[in-house]
């Protein structure tokens, strides 16, 4: 991890380097809204599941989350993990599960709700084919792709080894998982087992 000068418009204090912070579980939902269609948070919110390979905490404070359609060039959206009311702490070794829920009204598997920087004309949803990517102090942390998830289904890296930056990035190092609760904030399964 580097560490990088404070912007002096409240941008992070210290950067996460490439690899530091690992996206390792998502569970997609395709509506505008979380998927009851409004922002009670529930266990059928979309989430994030984001874990950290090093051996300190990093706040995500000032880290862009980009989501864009590998298919479409306009479906694409992102946010800011802005410091504030949530958790944008992830411990070393650890796991920060950024919700679509609100600002200090989150499920108890979700650490950062994300659902207040939803517009109406920009909803912020994991695309069916889609890429997640993480950015932070002008650097990309992380970037993970998949192909397509049908909604409400749980995409979870596979558990055997400790999430990994690259590992990630083959698909077949994912898989859907049995149920569409998965394991936020958890170490995943092996798949396949
Ligand atoms: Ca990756
Ligand atoms: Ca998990």
């Amino acid at each position: 991890m580097g560490a990088c000068v404070r912007d002096p418009v409240g941008g992070p204090s210290v950067c996460a380097g490439v690899g530091d912070i690992v996206i390792s579980e998502i569970r997609k939902d395709s509506d505008k809204g979380d998927a009851d269609g409004n922002p009670t948070p529930s266990a059928n919110d979309e989430w994030i599941e984001l874990y950290n390979t090093t051996a300190s905490a990093i706040d995500l404070a000032g880290m862009n989350v980009n989501l864009r359609s590998t298919t479409d060039a306009e479906a694409r959206t992102s946010f800011l993990i802005a410091a504030g009311v949530d958790t944008t702490s992830i411990p070393a070794g650890g796991y920060l599960v950024l919700g679509k829920n609100q600002h200090g009204d989150l499920p108890a598997h979700v650490d950062y709700g994300f659902y207040d920087m939803i517009r109406d004309d920009s909803p912020v949803t994991l695309y069916s084919g889609s890429q997640v990517e993480l950015s932070m102090c002008g650097e990309v942390i992380d970037t993970m792709i998949y192909r397509s998830l049908g909604n409400a289904e749980i995409w979870s890296l596979d558990g055997a080894a400790a999430p990994d930056a690259t590992f990630n990035d083959v698909e077949t190092n994912w898989c859907s998982g049995a149920d569409d609760v998965g394991t936020p904030g958890e170490g995943n399964p092996t798949c396949g087992s």
